[in-house]
This record gives structure tokens, C-alpha cells and sequence, in this order.
């Protein structure tokens, strides 16, 4: 059996949460992550028939029977998973339809699951619906865009045409724009399946007052698309007190979705 702890997926993961914790994003214990594995990713590094425990997740995802997911834990702060990873990261294989997740390796001190896992993995089955190749969802709470969602209009369509205009290269990144849902309790299943509902038509998912979700094929993509949103939400922030004089109008937002190959949101351009 290889090292875990040498796993391309591994180091990969603890390399992002680092640098989201430098960002700013993740206070205390706040953020959480989680990454699709194939079993070929992860027969390598650990006995798939010697699981630890059975974590019972009170919630049903029969798309993902079976997955194996590398996830943050509950309580977790990522300024410390570099330095022990076992403690904070997880690698579980969700069993029952999702009912259980089998914990394979990590919780090194009885930990579990991030509270967000609801969240998480209703928000992989819907992504895997539209784009079978997501793998990742990401969690943190980025202090611009936050902010952003207290002066701001919450609906989705304004919010997005807000940071669309931010910085020429928005539309291009998140042409289908940003789905923003209202203040609402975390760590429930109910605002598990708002998220996922939302992760259907977006892969940038914002919770006013509180953060933002992203996906993506990868942790680069998953990464890239909030640092961008944040970058915009900063320059809003930057002018929103200021008179406007000048701005990105959406017949040149149109020539930034052509020249990149993109499609803006159907009906969010004027
Ligand atoms: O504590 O970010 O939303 C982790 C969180 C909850
Ligand atoms: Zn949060």
C-alpha cells in the first residue's frame, strides 16, 4: 500500500485549502471541501475492505451510492490541515444510497464530515446531471463578495450583471452568472437542496450573509471561479460609493462572451 499522505489528490487538496486559508476566506472553521475520487484514485492508498467506521449522513443521495469522496471535516480549521492532515480531511465511500459514508482513512481523532455535507453532496448529484464530469465542490466565505450580499440587490440576475461589469474577464469565466439564494439556516438539508437546486442552471452558488458555493471539473476551476467572483465583488465594493462614470456595457459584454467562445445567460444581457 502507497502513502496516502504522498496522493497526488491529497497534496493537491491540502495545497488549495492552504491557500484559500491565505486568501481569507476561511476563518476559524469556516469553509469545507469536497472531491470525487475513482475507486482506481484511491485503491492504491487505502484497504477498501478494512473500513474505520460508519458515519450516518441523515440525508439520501442515491446518484452517489457508491462514490468515494475526499471531504473536510466538521469543525476543522484550515490553517492547520498542512500540518495534520489525517485530523481535518476525511476519505469516505457513501454506502445505503448515501445514507452511510464509510470512513476509509482520516478523523484520525474521531472526527467527522463537514456540518455542510448535505450541501456538498446534493450539490454533486445535481452537477453530475448536467456535467458528468464535476468533481468538486467548494465552501468558503470570501469577505467581498460577502459583503457584497448586505448592499447589494440579491437577485440573481442584477448580482451577476453587477460583477459582470466589474471586470472584463467575468463573463467569460462565469458566463451562465451567479445564482445568489437567500439568508438561510446552514448545514441543513434544506439548504442542501436549495444549493443543489440552484447548482443545476450555475456552478457559482451564493448564500447571502454567509459565503458562497463553487464547482467544477477540478479544484482549479472550482477555485478559479470564486476568486474571480471575489476579485469583482472587491472592485464593486471599490466604486460602489463613487459616481459611475464609466462601466462595461453589455454590447461589449456581448463581444467578451464571442471572443471567448461563451454564452452569457440566456435573457441576462439587455
Ligand atoms: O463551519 O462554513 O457553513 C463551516 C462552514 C459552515
Ligand atoms: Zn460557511
Amino acid at each position: 500500500m502507497k502513502d496516502i499522505i504522498s496522493a497526488p489528490f491529497l497534496t493537491e487538496l491540502i495545497r488549495t485549502i492552504s491557500t484559500m486559508y491565505a486568501h481569507g476566506w476561511d476563518e476559524r472553521n469556516g469553509g469545507n471541501v469536497s472531491v470525487l475520487l475513482n475507486e482506481d484514485q484511491v485503491a492504491d492508498y487505502v484497504d477498501l475492505h478494512a473500513p474505520i467506521r460508519d458515519i450516518p449522513t441523515g440525508f439520501e443521495a442515491p446518484a452517489l451510492d457508491g462514490a468515494y469522496v475526499l471531504v473536510t471535516g466538521t469543525g476543522k480549521y484550515f490553517r492547520n490541515v498542512q500540518y495534520d492532515p489525517a485530523d481535518s480531511l476525511g476519505l469516505v465511500k457513501l454506502l445505503d444510497g448515501g445514507r452511510t459514508a464509510q470512513l476509509l482513512w482520516g478523523f484520525s481523532n474521531g472526527g467527522s464530515v463537514t456540518s455542510e455535507f448535505p450541501a456538498h453532496m446534493m450539490s454533486h448529484a445535481a452537477r453530475l446531471s448536467v456535467d458528468p464530469a464535476n468533481r468538486v465542490v467548494m465552501h468558503c466565505h470570501p469577505n467581498h463578495l460577502l459583503a457584497m450580499t448586505y448592499v447589494h440587490d440579491l437577485d440573481s440576475r442584477a448580482f451577476t450583471r453587477t460583477l459582470w461589469q466589474m471586470c472584463s474577464e467575468c463573463v467569460a469565466v462565469f458566463p451562465e452568472g451567479v445564482n445568489v439564494l437567500p439568508w438561510m439556516l446552514c448545514g441543513t438539508n434544506e439548504i442542501g437542496q436549495a444549493t443543489a437546486e440552484q447548482m443545476k442552471t450555475a456552478r457559482l452558488v451564493v448564500w447571502a450573509q454567509h459565503g458562497i458555493y463553487g464547482v467544477g471539473r477540478d479544484l482549479d476551476e472550482a477555485f478559479g471561479l470564486i476568486e474571480t467572483a471575489e476579485k469583482a465583488a472587491e472592485i464593486y465594493l471599490k466604486i460602489a460609493h463613487l459616481p459611475r462614470l464609466n462601466t462595461i456595457t453589455d454590447e461589449q459584454l456581448r463581444l467578451l462572451a464571442d471572443k471567448f467562445g461563451v454564452r452569457a445567460r440566456e435573457g441576462w444581457l439587455d
